[in-house]
């Protein structure tokens, strides 16, 4: 009998701690059946993030790395120069990205480092009980927006693939979404273009990935994030290309 599905070898036979319906085991896949197709699991080295995916390396068969905070880009930056044949990727929330690490990313995106940033952007601070991050809609309710996030007390979301593709240095932004199997195929899609840029040596590849946190994301069925009933999705957070410069597309 012809097996058609299996795990993938770089995910080890592991149940995931993440909530029912979490996006995180999703991308997980993704990435471990891209470095799979490419056949660089020897040499591939993932960065954790601190969040709910700070046990990534639980989960990862190949090489992992726990970084502090916010710091996986600039990390990422060293073990990339140091070790130009490794593939290197960091897998950050939009607490890690978005906020204690916004200069890490901006910087690192600016020299256009040859590297793979996976960007897992639920909304809100998952691990800690679902306070608002920086990429929290207007009017979405968090543990610390309880009546909805106003702009004029809280300031104004911070779209990540637009303001990196405002600089020279990124070869690929790209903003998906894992709410549906269609969406799921195109960040996989996206996700292999990010990795496939990097083992070119194409340079800086990121990929955001609208995800759900049903646990405390502000809904009764916890997707409202993607889901059509969100009045904001279209207004600019849809899956898209956002942005590209260079060669690499
Ligand atoms: C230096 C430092 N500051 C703050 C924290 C507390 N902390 C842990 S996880 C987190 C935010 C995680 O949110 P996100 O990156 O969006 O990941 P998610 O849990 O939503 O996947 C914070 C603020 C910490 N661990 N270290
Ligand atoms: S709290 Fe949210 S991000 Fe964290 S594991 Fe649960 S669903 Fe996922
Ligand atoms: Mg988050």
């Amino acid at each position: 009998m012809n097996k058609i599905f299996s795990r993938p070898t770089c995910l080890k036979d592991k149940v995931f701690r993440y909530c029912p319906g979490c996006s995180h085991g999703v991308l997980h896949r993704i990435i471990a059946e891209t470095i799979d197709l490419f056949g660089v699991r020897d040499r591939t080295i993932g960065i954790a993030p601190v969040g709910c995916a700070v046990f990534a390396y639980d989960y990862f068969d190949i090489d992992m790395i726990e970084v502090p905070h916010g710091r996986p880009p600039a990390i990422a930056t060293g073990m990339k120069r140091s070790r130009p044949q490794s593939v290197i990727f960091s897998y950050q929330g939009d607490g890690d990205l978005a906020a204690i690490g916004t200069a890490e990313i901006v910087h690192a995106a600016a020299r256009g480092e040859n590297i793979t940033v996976i960007f897992v952007n639920n909304g809100n601070y998952g691990m800690t009980g679902g306070q608002m991050a920086p990429t929290t809609l207007p009017g979405q309710k968090t543990t610390t927006t309880p009546l909805g996030r106003n702009v004029k007390e809280a300031g104004n979301p911070i779209r990540v693939c637009e303001m990196l593709a405002t600089l020279d240095g990124p070869v690929y932004i790209e903003r998906v979404s894992v709410d549906s199997p269609k969406n799921v195929l195109a960040a996989k899609k996206a996700i292999q273009k990010a990795f496939k840029n990097q083992i070119d040596g194409a340079g800086f590849s990121f990929v955001e990935a609208l995800s759900m946190c049903p646990t405390v994301q502000d809904s009764p069925g916890g997707s409202l994030w993607t889901s059509e009933r969100n009045p904001f999705r279209h207004r600019y957070l849809a899956p898209n290309q956002v942005g590209v410069s260079g060669e690499a597309t």
